[in-house]
């Protein structure tokens, strides 16, 4: 975690290291890291969302890479592993009914829409998650797209607030 004044002094390597494990797609780092310095905090958290409000299906698919499957149990050490481990808390991992339904559900999913189904688990417990994951197959690809990637949005900014913490 750095003050907002650290980040805007970093070089742009170690600005770049720090965002990226934010989210799994270099031109969204790169911009934020070139658009420095930052007057403020919300400047900051602002062009970051209008950067995020451009991502398509490519962006979408380059981030899925980094974001393990509900339920599966991240065990790497890297940065985006730890960070999804404490994202996902809130799914119990001693219930084991549940933990089936997930790795059903998300069966499903990947067969229908073709990728890991993605959604901000901060905040959310596992059934919240299952109704969800059951609500969205119903969605069109092009809906989903859209859910998909305003979910990443949001993943990706909690993330970044918890970077920048000043
Ligand atoms: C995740 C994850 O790792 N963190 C989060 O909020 N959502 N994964 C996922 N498949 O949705």
């Amino acid at each position: 975690m750095v003050t907002l004044g650290q980040f805007n002094q970093l070089s742009h390597a170690e600005a770049a290291a720090l965002l990226s494990p934010c989210v799994a797609i270099p031109a969204w780092v790169s911009e934020l890291v070139s658009a420095r310095p930052y007057a403020g905090r919300q400047q900051l958290l602002e062009r970051a969302h209008q950067a995020a409000s451009r991502w398509q299906q490519a962006e979408l698919q380059q981030a899925l890479s980094a974001h393990p499957r509900i339920g599966d149990k991240p065990a790497g050490a890297d940065e985006h592993h730890a960070l999804s481990r404490q994202e996902q808390a809130g799914v119990d991992a001693a219930n084991a009914p549940l933990a089936e339904a997930l790795r059903q559900e998300n069966a499903r999913y990947e067969a229908h829409f073709g990728h890991v189904f993605l959604i901000r688990a901060r905040g959310r417990s596992g059934e919240q998650m299952l109704q969800e994951l059951r609500r969205r197959l119903h969605n069109s690809p092009a809906q989903e797209t859209a859910e998909a990637l305003a979910q990443l949005t949001e993943i990706t900014l909690i993330r970044l607030e918890g970077v920048i913490n000043a």
